[in-house]
């Protein structure tokens, strides 16, 4: 049985029985899910589907990024971290924050693309206790090259009081509060995969209807893969620890697959198995990746499909407190076997005290 098989194979997520043999609309899926939460009071639900909404918009223009003049580094330059911004990325920032200020289902954003934290204001009496964080467009960098790129999310709830503005604090929670996480990937069809902490499930959008569809029902990740997902090119700049893990995977004869956008990675280890890696190099000391809208959000969707993440210094994710909205970090990510090969050539070769 081939692995994308084996991925989607499996029983029906938890709560009310889905329909085996129709098209389940994202739409109805998150309406009956909701069912599963005691606390649901429509806003989680809605949400959701204001970034399905968001990611349709995305996509249409993505799609024909080709054609209209939006190809190209945006006239704003560099966003706050300093990363060249592409006019798709600016773009797909904007379709964000407008769906999620329209619904008034959060009251706060923060983006890769904005410095600080954005305050929504309430629609009507409507006192939100979600805060959507999101990278608009990671990989943004291969759109000029018909790279697939994608667009990741992470929802807390607010801990501050609901009566006032929501606060950085609000945002300087541990991954594994999470109350849902998904991410989009724009490639050879457009696919929408989430978990609110009850599995992992994609959605894949049909152009025809302009619905995303379940595809991809309960997603397990196999325990092990044959391929390790990095930059070589920066090999000889990695510890000692990190290059004998690579060699290892390359006696093991896996496959080397890297495609500079961490969505489409993670999306081909997540159903093939595998492992990706983002260790520190010298222009990243501290690793690369952010912390808030692209490392947590994607380890709480592996680890909900049974597989692992951590960083370099061998903690988990989805346990770092983090102290800088943009924080950034090194990951190593997929398949738990994988990830457990890595945790012992760590602490084998490992210079500093682990
Ligand atoms: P490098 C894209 O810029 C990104 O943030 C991730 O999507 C991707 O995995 C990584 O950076 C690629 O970084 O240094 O290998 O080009």
């Amino acid at each position: 049985m081939s692995t994308t098989k084996k991925a989607v194979q499996h029983s029906q997520p938890t709560g009310s029985a889905l329909p085996g043999n129709r098209i389940i609309t994202l739409d109805e899926f998150i309406i009956r899910s909701e069912k599963d939460f005691d606390y649901a009071t429509g806003e989680l639900t809605g949400l959701l589907r204001d970034i399905g909404v968001a990611a349709k918009i995305i996509n249409r223009e993505v799609n024909k990024a080709g054609l209209v003049n939006i190809l190209g580094v945006a006239d704003s330059g560099e966003n706050q971290s300093g990363d060249i911004q592409q006019k798709l990325d600016v773009y797909a920032n904007d379709k964000l924050v407008e769906c999620l200020q329209n619904s008034g289902e959060c009251c706060a954003i923060a983006s890769e693309e904005d410095e600080g934290i954005i305050n929504v204001p309430a629609v009507g009496s409507k006192q939100s206790h979600y805060i959507v964080m999101f990278d608009p467009l990671d990989g943004s960098s291969n759109i000029d090259v018909n790279v697939s790129v994608g667009t990741i999310f992470a929802i807390y709830r607010r801990k501050s009081d609901p009566s006032g503005p929501a606060t950085i604090a609000d945002f300087l929670q541990p991954g594994s509060k999470q109350v849902a996480a998904g991410y989009v990937l724009y490639g050879t069809s457009t696919i929408l995969v989430y978990t609110t902490g009850r599995g992992v499930n994609g959605f894949t959008l049909d152009p025809s209807i302009g619905e995303f569809c379940l595809s991809h029902r309960n997603m397990r990740i196999p325990n092990s893969g044959s391929t390790y997902s990095v930059n070589q090119g920066y090999y000889s700049k990695f510890d000692l620890e990190m290059r004998r893990y690579i060699d290892h995977c390359s006696d093991q004869n896996y496959g080397l697959r890297y495609i500079g956008s961490m969505v489409s990675d993670i999306h081909r280890i997540l159903i093939h198995g595998g492992i990706f890696l983002y260790p520190a190099t010298r222009k990243y000391p501290k690793g690369k990746l952010r912390l808030l809208y692209e490392c947590n959000p994607l380890s709480m969707i592996v680890e909900q499909a049974g597989g692992k993440a951590i960083n370099t210094q061998l903690k988990r994710i989805l346990e770092m407190v983090p102290t800088e909205l943009h924080q950034r970090g090194t990951i190593a990510i997929g398949s738990p076997d994988m990830v457990d090969e890595l945790k012992a050539f760590i602490e084998r070769y490992s210079a500093l005290p682990i």
